[in-house]
């Protein structure tokens, strides 16, 4: 995306991140997650593209802001949208680490569409392209990004979500002497991060959402990364009826293994992230004596860029803190 755009689509993230910091600690994950939605479609709005939602809020039904397929935009260029306004709503709530806003835009038609389900997953950062595979024993996986890395696998930081289903693969990684960086919630961060050297995560393992997937995999695509992914419709609840409606409706085979390629079909994707709570890739929201601050990460395909932008919104008699 070019750079005009990117700026646009940056100051949306900010102002969802902001909606949203007003409920950091506040024990409230439905509010905070609204501020964040309502504050991010209300931006979208101002911007002079054609945008549409392809991973969102939700079915139109059951969604009312941001669900997929609603436009947004007061017309112009066509681009694909992928958003969670709020990745990590427990996060917010209860102040944890790395909640995020999170956006990926793309030229019309290159997003996936992908079932609200859950996705395995693993993501590395450059050099691991090749490497590494979701079909691949764990400790494969993690031998392989030791070698790229150049460490030794005792020295290899995993990521994987605290879910009761991941007892086999921590079991795993634990065999091979590795580290393993445990999360509460936003997998979007856990996979990102591992493209981004100081955070200190150098691999993403197991099962998430799969929206989450496709925005991942829109970052990590953009700078040579590593993302793929596995459907798994039966660790949901109401799988059996999802895989069906997939069936009959996906633009993929629903049990292929999902390279960065089908969930992302361009090479003009971008991927922005904000933060709402602090964290180790991006601080989150601060005011300060009225000035509020925020911090954003932006990965682009079109110059591969990775960018940190940290922006201060002056407010009348405000002072800029740095
Ligand atoms: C996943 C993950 C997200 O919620 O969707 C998770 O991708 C929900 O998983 O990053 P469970 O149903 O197992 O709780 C997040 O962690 C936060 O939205």
């Amino acid at each position: 995306m070019d750079i005009s755009r990117i700026m646009q689509v940056l100051n949306v993230a900010e102002k969802a991140a902001i909606a949203a910091a007003k409920w950091n600690g506040k024990g409230d994950k439905k509010a905070a997650d609204q501020a964040a939605t309502e504050a991010m479609r209300s931006a979208f709005n101002q911007i002079d593209f054609s945008g549409r939602i392809v991973i969102g809020e939700g079915e139109r039904d059951e969604a009312p802001m941001l669900y997929i397929g609603e436009e947004l935009g007061r017309g112009g260029e066509a681009i694909d949208i992928a958003v969670d306004p709020l990745e990590g709503t427990n996060l917010c709530a209860y102040n944890r680490p790395n909640a995020l806003t999170t956006i990926a835009i793309a030229p019309k038609g290159s997003l996936l569409f992908a079932p609200d389900t859950y996705m395995w997953k693993i993501a590395a950062g450059a050099g691991c392209a090749g490497r590494v595979h979701i079909d691949a024993p764990p400790a494969q996986n993690v031998a392989a990004v030791a070698d790229v890395l150049g460490k030794p696998v005792a020295e290899v930081n995993v990521c994987i979500l605290l879910r009761d289903r991941h007892k086999e693969l921590i079991d795993a990684i634990r065999a091979t002497g590795a580290r393993i960086r445990l999360i509460d919630d936003g997998d979007v961060f856990g996979a990102i991060a591992t493209a981004v050297p100081d955070t200190g995560i150098d691999l993403y393992l197991g099962s998430g959402g799969a929206p989450e997937g496709v925005l991942a995999a829109a970052g990590l695509k953009a700078i040579g990364g590593v993302f793929m992914g596995r459907l798994d419709f039966s660790i949901d609840p109401h799988g059996a009826e999802k895989r069906e409606r997939a069936l009959k409706t996906a633009e993929i085979d629903i049990d292929a293994p999902l390279t960065m390629d089908m969930l992302v079909r361009s090479d003009e994707a971008a991927f922005i992230a904000c933060g709402v709570t602090d964290g180790e890739m991006v601080s989150g929201v601060s005011d300060i004596g009225g000035s509020i601050t925020t911090s954003s990460i932006i990965m682009n395909s079109y110059d591969k860029t990775v960018r940190f932008v940290r922006t201060t919104r002056m407010h009348e008699g405000s002072k800029i803190h740095f």
